[in-house]
């Protein structure tokens, strides 16, 4: 039947809400969803081709195990549940469940099977994860943590003044109705844009200040901003002495920042980074946003405690138009300053409970006695994602087992042992938990709007079917449960289950006891994360119009365009400050030290071998990590190209009817090239998600972390350096898809 159904993108962390028509099994058209409730109506250019992404030959339809030979073999979903099962099981009792290590868990469209993965991880015993926000975001979270212990937004909307660092939001988006937003605060001449990237992005196009930087030197360019404010005295002493500790030591410590050295070290111009920090410090709010430009760049870890000193020494926090703490259905990841735990094998840092990307591969491939023996991979594309591809490709083939939950035959998936096929997303209830807003924070269910291709199953599902397959649940658990559905005191004996030894299993238990008398079993468990949500901002949730945790579930299932769960006033944003008192704790020493070390630290990580900087991996009009993998959905740049500039293109004789090899310390790969202006000279990008193979097409593009090695990466939080490959470039006659040699 043909019909428009309800549903949202799933290409970034926006999740806007679309409408999908599908006729004939098949998606055909996408418009934008103008009763969406963080959305209205706007989508991007990129969501009208998901049908690439659910329509074409690249579906798998049968569970796949691995022959001796390497090829794979279609085989019952019986038979790939008890055999998975029993397989975790054996690797559980010989080498003890923190061993199974759990990739991924969701990308930027579905989340709802990660509640169900954790009860799975419960049930083996397994403790040690990760996924893509420990190769990004966990430096943040770490200065966050130490900061306020809270994760904060900015409220671009309203902004007078909005910065973006290593950020380019007309591309990547990441907060709602962004090009919007972008217009308006350009064409304002009471507001302004400050951006601080190497290239002359789409935004920087409509900045008022762009500080050009050289790639990897944004300690310099921020710590020279808040040396400005301190120095000229544009700091909000009223705000540090109501609702801060330790300013001292911070205020000290940029008063001795010798502002023209370290402006010519990020080769800026001292007088445009004056006026920046002038418009900054004398804006009525400013909101900023870091990304990777910065997260996955040399310093990176300082480089988020400096951006957050710009807008914390000026008191833009608690306010309209400012930086905002913000309430989560569920957080997607947080980090406690108190605990430090460490991964088995070498001892790296843990951020909110995540294992950094960069040292996966050494965990496993390794003869330690606590080494990860196996590993189950969901919606993540790890061996393509990951620094030094080469590798992870080498630990996956080092483990006793691998398993990978996905809707496509992956990078990844090539070399595991089993292969799961998921119903896509449209196919499926969905959801995520990027649920970043404030002072008004939204959530989304949606339904599916088709029915799952034949041979798929959801994930939660196959968690489930894993789950009831290693026995650690009896029917006898679940009878109390069971009753006290029946007879209407359900809440009561969840509360008193979680005092027993189905706690961690609870979401299983959700999915078995309650799923049944809902329509469809897969958002069972979302009952526990409204009930959680309500108790723990009763207020921010009665005025969202929900008088119950049992009345948001209810607004959750029955709102296909989203559902407002707080509604807060600026001033609530110290609610979801951390510390007992309030108060931001501006110190943190090991940064300051760092900070005090760059006057004498090296700007520069190039080499003669490898001159240039390669930025691996850049969000473009046509990029979405590795979600659609059909080329055909690329409307520009159909090959991914090298950026240039031309003055490096002339000098090594570069052309766009040519193509270029790029050479770096771990590989080789050979791409299309794009001369632009937009580059300054010594720095060139590639786009991420490139480098997929589809079927009858081969490969189009070059995967940027053939290229990245897991050496360079930032030594507190582990992340990876992915924006600093120092890399070497040749002209080369050969044409893309040809042999190179
Ligand atoms: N179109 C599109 N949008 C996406 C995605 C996508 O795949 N495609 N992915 C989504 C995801 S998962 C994420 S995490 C976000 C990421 O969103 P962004 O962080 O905005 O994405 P990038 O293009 O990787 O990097 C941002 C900028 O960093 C700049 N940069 C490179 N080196 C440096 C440096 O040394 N210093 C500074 N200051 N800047 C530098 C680049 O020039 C680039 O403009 O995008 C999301 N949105
Ligand atoms: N060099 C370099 N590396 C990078 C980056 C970079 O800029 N440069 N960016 C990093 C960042 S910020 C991110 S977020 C990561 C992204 O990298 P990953 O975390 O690996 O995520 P995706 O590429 O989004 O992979 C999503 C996978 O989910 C699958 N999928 C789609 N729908 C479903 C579904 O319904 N169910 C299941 N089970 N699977 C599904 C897709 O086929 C795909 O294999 O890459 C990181 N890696
Ligand atoms: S902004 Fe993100 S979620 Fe919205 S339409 Fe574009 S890619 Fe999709
Ligand atoms: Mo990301």
């Amino acid at each position: 039947m043909a019909q428009w159904h309800k549903s949202a993108c799933i290409l970034c962390e926006c999740n806007c809400g679309i409408e999908v028509f599908t006729s004939d099994g098949l998606l055909e058209r996408v418009r934008g969803d103008k009763d969406h409730v963080s959305s209205q109506g706007y989508t991007c250019n990129k969501a009208l081709r998901l049908p690439h992404y659910q329509n074409g030959p690249h579906r798998l339809t049968s569970p796949l195990r691995r022959k001796a030979d390497g090829t794979y073999e279609p085989i019952s979903w019986d038979t790939a549940i008890a055999e998975i099962a029993a397989r975790l099981a054996a690797v559980r009792d010989a080498h003890g469940g923190e061993s199974i290590f759990f990739y991924g868990g969701g990308g930027q469209g579905n989340h709802l099977g990660g509640m169900y993965s954790s009860a799975l991880m419960r049930a083996l015993g397994a403790r040690y994860r990760s996924n893509a926000l420990a190769q990004e975001k966990t430096g943040e979270f770490w200065v966050d943590s130490q900061l306020y212990q809270a994760h904060t937004r900015g409220d671009f909307e309203h902004a007078e003044v909005a910065v973006f660092v290593g950020k380019n939001p007309w591309q990547s988006h990441s907060f709602p109705r962004a090009r919007v937003t972008l217009r308006e605060i350009a064409r304002d001449p009471g507001r302004a844009i400050v951006v601080i990237d190497p290239v002359r992005t789409e935004t920087a196009d409509l900045a008022d200040h762009h500080l050009q930087v050289r790639p990897g030197t944004d300690a310099w360019c921020l710590a020279a901003l808040g040396a400005v404010l301190v120095q000229e005295d544009l700091v909000d002493h009223e705000f540090l002495a109501a609702h801060t500790r330790d300013s001292a030591a911070v205020l000290d410590a940029l008063n001795r920042i010798p502002v023209a050295e370290f402006a010519s070290r990020c080769g800026v111009d001292v007088s445009r980074i004056r006026s920046a920090a002038r418009r900054i410090g004398s804006a009525a709010s400013v909101s900023i946003f870091e990304d990777l430009g910065v997260q996955q760049a040399p310093h990176s870890t300082l480089s988020s405690y400096l951006e957050k000193l710009l807008w914390l020494l000026t008191g833009n926090f608690a306010k309209r138009g400012a930086m905002n703490a913000h309430s989560w259905l569920q957080p997607l990841a947080q980090h406690n300053a108190r605990h430090d735990r460490r991964t088995p094998v070498t001892g790296a840092r843990l951020i909110a409970n995540l294992v950094p990307g960069n040292v996966i591969a050494d965990e496993i491939l390794t003869d330690h006695p606590q080494r990860f023996r196996a590993m189950v991979v969901e919606s993540s594309n790890p061996a393509h994602s990951l620094a030094d591809s080469q590798r992870f490709r080498a630990a996956m083939a080092a483990l006793d087992l691998t398993v990978v939950i996905d809707v496509a035959m992956t990078e990844t998936a090539r070399h595991a042992d089993y292969v799961l096929p998921a119903a896509s997303q449209f196919e499926k209830y969905e959801a995520t938990f990027f649920n970043l807003e404030f002072p008004r924070n939204t959530f989304h269910l949606r339904a599916p709007a088709l029915p799952p291709l034949p041979g798929t199953l959801t994930e939660p599902e196959m968690y489930a079917r894993l789950i009831r397959a290693l026995d650690v649940v009896t029917a006898e658990d679940l009878a109390p449960l069971h009753a006290a559905l029946a007879a209407g005191q359900f809440a009561q004996a969840v509360l008193e289950m979680m005092t027993g030894k189905l706690a961690g299993l609870a979401p299983f238990v959700m999915y078995e006891v309650l799923g049944p008398t809902l329509p469809n079993p897969s958002p069972a468990a979302l009952w526990l994360i409204a009930q959680r949500c309500f108790l723990t901002y009763p207020d921010a949730v009665r005025r969202a119009g929900h008088a119950s945790g049992d009345a948001l579930f209810e607004a959750i299932l029955s709102s296909p365009s989203g559902v407002t769960f707080t509604v807060d006033d600026y001033r609530d944003t110290w609610t979801y400050v951390g510390a007992a008192d309030k108060a931001i704790t501006l110190a943190i020493p090991s940064l300051l030290a760092e900070l005090d070390g760059l006057r004498d630290a090296p700007a520069r990580w190039t080499t003669a071998e490898f001159p240039f900087v390669l930025s691996a991996g850049e969000r473009r009009s046509f990029t979405a990590n590795t979600i659609i993998r059909n080329p055909s959905w690329r409307r520009k740049d159909t090959q991914g190209a090298l950026r240039i500039s031309p003055q490096d293109a002339e000098s090594l004789g570069l052309s766009e009817t040519g193509t270029a090899v790029v050479t770096t310390s771990r590989g080789t790969v050979h791409t299309a090239v794009e001369i632009t202006d937009r580059m300054q000279p010594g720095h060139v990008s590639l786009p991420n998600g490139l480098g997929l193979d589809f079927p009858d097409q081969g490969r189009t593009g070059a995967a940027p972390n053939e290229l990245t090695d897991s050496a360079w990466r930032d030594p507190l939080s582990g992340t990876p350096w992915h924006k600093h490959v120092p890399a070497r470039i040749q002209a080369t006659t050969a044409p893309m898809n040809g042999a190179l040699h």
